[in-house]
């Protein structure tokens, strides 16, 4: 008979990228107030303390077992200060922590939650107008339109829809808007590659976007395409809101002179779509779902509506980065952070979505694909359901 294999400690702690985080772990009650704290700092601005319950919570997700003693996580590296062990003994001891209790509860952590889930709107702004303006909900937010003044066109289209782009998007209508890209795109140019990142590629059930990149069979040939997409996309109707973004991509620039190594922005060229999906039967939403602001704008009648609001990311990629910009845009967000700051520290090298850089050397290190990328960094390969940090 096959034993159980011996958890490895000092394996364990040696090379954090080199764990598995899945979707489905063994310590789904220690987590979730980790996870909690993580978005209750990130919605109140301390992003500094939010990272550490983000990387506990990492480290209790890639545990191969289930820990019942706190014994048990004696030595391992990941799980910060001694802050999240006191939420984890607690929830160990008594099944629930007072404190995410508490904070849960809070007023200040529920409008500032709701507020920066509008589309357009981040923790800072949402703190704004709670504190200046006393608004706590998107409610608020419609009866103080004009006095808020609010320049960001994206705020009113994240208010006008926000029914409907708080609704995840299921793996479906990820899939729907796929097929919908991927025709618009075969009908301007043929040998694109066309791929699902984010959490939808590492095995997420639901998202609250889609992900999508987009690449040609040459450097180059992919210039021009996305502003041809996106006019053949307004022309049959899929957009409601899009956003282009110019690629900012300049090797020296990006490799040289990044200031911050860690960041996840990217030069690529890009659009921020929020798409006007259609819908069959079954998907269609209930009624009173979109929230009416603009009278200039015609919206159909509730009964007529079979179609619903989707945030879509767009991203062209020339092919010479396609591996680096596939596995930076399949994340995690955390995954990746690790990864830049083990290359950086250990391999004096500087990975982002565009490419690999030898500092030594002074040269990009070129892949073909993720399985390359993982071989230049030194480390085995990681399938993108074991990415969930
Ligand atoms: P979700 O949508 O299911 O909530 O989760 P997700 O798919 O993991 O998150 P995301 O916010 O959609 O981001 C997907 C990945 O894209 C994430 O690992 C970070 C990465 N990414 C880049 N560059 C950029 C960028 O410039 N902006 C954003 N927002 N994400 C970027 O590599
Ligand atoms: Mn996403
Ligand atoms: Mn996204």
């Amino acid at each position: 008979a096959k034993l159980p294999k011996k958890f490895e400690k000092n394996r364990f702690n040696e090379n954090i990228c080199e764990r598995n985080a899945p979707l489905q772990h063994h310590n789904q009650v220690l987590v979730e107030p980790l996870l909690f704290l993580n978005e209750y700092w990130t919605v109140m601005g301390d992003e500094r303390r939010a990272l550490a319950y983000s990387k506990a919570a990492a480290t209790i997700k890639c545990l191969p077992f289930t820990v019942t003693t706190l014994t048990e996580l004696d030595d391992l590296k990941g799980l910060g200060s001694g802050h999240c062990l006191k939420v984890i003994q607690e929830t160990l001891e008594r099944g629930h922590c007072q404190e995410v209790i508490v904070k849960r509860d809070s007023m200040k952590f529920q409008s500032l939650k709701i507020l920066s889930s509008v589309y357009g709107i981040g923790p800072s702004l949402a703190l704004k107008l709670h504190s200046n303006h006393g608004v706590s909900s998107v409610q608020d937010i419609l009866k103080l339109w004009n006095q808020l003044a609010l320049a960001d066109e994206r705020i009113k289209v994240g208010v006008t829809y926000y029914a409907d782009l708080s609704t995840p998007v299921s793996c479906t209508l990820a899939k729907k808007i796929k097929g919908i890209v991927e025709y618009e795109l075969s009908i301007i140019k043929d040998d694109f590659r066309i791929e699902i990142a984010g959490g939808f590629r590492r095995g997420k059930k639901n998202g609250h976007d889609v992900d999508i990149l987009i690449t040609y069979t040459t450097d180059g040939e992919e210039k021009g395409i996305l502003s041809s997409l996106m006019k053949h996309l307004n022309h049959k109707g899929y957009i409601l809101h899009w956003r282009l973004e110019k690629s900012s991509f300049d090797e020296e620039a990006v490799f040289t002179r990044s200031p911050d190594q860690i960041s996840v922005m990217d030069h690529f060229e890009k659009s921020f779509c929020v798409f006007k999906c259609p819908l069959q039967g079954n998907e269609i939403p209930e009624t009173e779902r979109t929230i009416r602001i603009d009278v200039n704008e015609p919206f159909p009648s509730q009964e007529q509506r079979n179609w619903r609001a989707i945030r879509v990311d767009l991203i062209m990629v020339p092919k010479s980065q396609w591996a680096y910009a596939l596995l930076g845009w399949t994340g995690s967000k955390l995954f990746m952070r690790m990864l830049r700051h083990y290359s950086n520290a250990h391999l004096q090298k500087t990975l982002n979505s565009h490419g690999l850089w030898d500092k030594r050397e002074n040269k990009l290190i070129p892949a073909e694909s993720e399985e390359d990328v993982f071989k230049n960094l030194g480390l085995s390969y990681k399938d993108p359901s074991h990415r969930n940090f």
